[in-house]
């Protein structure tokens, strides 16, 4: 017979997590990716929904497309908080991309590596002066690239919300107009950079040519929202990680960015518009 005791213990122990991950290409080329993190109860749906996103995207649909579900045991998932929210208003993303390199080099990146990794972005960080699949590693005094397929790049990965938070951060989102798909995971994949070791700040700006908006990411200085950072129609897009020290970081880093189960189980603060500097 079961005890009490035993029923408490059973009634406590962590459920298993399953990594739900899609990746879509259209003619040969990455068209779109993303990802969930959840209970065995909610994978055929999350499933679903993940393959009809990369049946209705934007850039046309997909010809090819790679769904894996895969078991993550409880015990290895960290709980952590995501990144406090602000937007910085902007009129275009000249004035966008200033504002970036003056966020970078407050939370600590060179000047000049700042401005390589810009120019990256803005020319097709790829080598074919297209958009890369993942993030560039940059480091953050020199700007030397130090990710090892300049084509793939890092991909961040195996990151999800709580189901706690999921509800409290719809709406925190919803009364700044920022309830959408781009903004929550763009937040999720920032929490998780900035949750490694090593790394000094993000800048980011969509592949999707209809969203121009980006981010600068950074220990102190939160997600700090830029709605233009390229001009409308623009496809090449995409990430740099800036990190201190050498190449020995790289494998720690990469690993944790890449493989470790990481939870949101709490909220920064949410703003709205704030200036630049404050
Ligand atoms: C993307 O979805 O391709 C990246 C979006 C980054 C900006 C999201 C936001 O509006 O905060
Ligand atoms: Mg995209």
């Amino acid at each position: 017979m079961t005890t009490p005791a035993v029923h408490a213990n059973f009634a406590a122990m962590p459920q298993s997590l399953y990594s739900i991950r899609m990746h879509a290409t259209r003619e040969g080329r990455h068209l779109s990716g993303a990802e969930r993190l959840a209970p065995r109860s909610a994978v055929e749906a999350l499933a679903a929904a993940l393959v009809r996103r990369a049946l209705e995207h934007p850039r046309g649909q997909a010809d090819r497309l790679r769904l894996t579900v895969e078991a993550v045991p409880a015990e290895t998932v960290r709980f952590a908080q995501l990144p406090d929210l602000r937007t910085v208003p902007v009129a275009d993303y000249f004035v966008g991309r200033q504002a970036a390199l003056r966020l970078l080099e407050r939370a600590g990146v060179a000047p000049e590596a700042a401005a390589i990794a810009m120019q990256a972005l803005a020319a097709g960080a790829a080598p074919e002066g297209v958009a890369m699949r993942g993030a560039m590693l940059v480091d953050a005094q020199t700007g030397a690239r130090l990710e090892a397929d300049p084509a793939r790049g890092i991909r961040v990965s195996r990151m999800d919300l709580a189901a706690s938070t999921e509800t409290e951060l719809g709406q925190g989102l919803r009364p700044l107009g920022l309830d959408n798909p781009h903004v929550r995971e763009a937040l999720l994949l920032a929490g998780k950079v900035l949750a490694a070791p090593a790394i000094v700040a993000e800048l980011c700006w969509s592949d999707d040519p209809d969203y121009t908006a980006g981010y600068v990411a950074a220990p102190h200085l939160g997600y700090v929202r830029l709605p233009h950072l390229k001009p409308a129609g623009e496809e090449r897009g995409g990430r740099a990680f800036f990190l201190r020290g050498g190449r020995e970081e790289l494998p720690a880093l990469i690993d944790f960015l890449e493989k470790q189960p990481v939870l949101f189980d709490r909220l920064g603060a949410l703003r709205g518009e704030t200036l630049l500097e404050e």
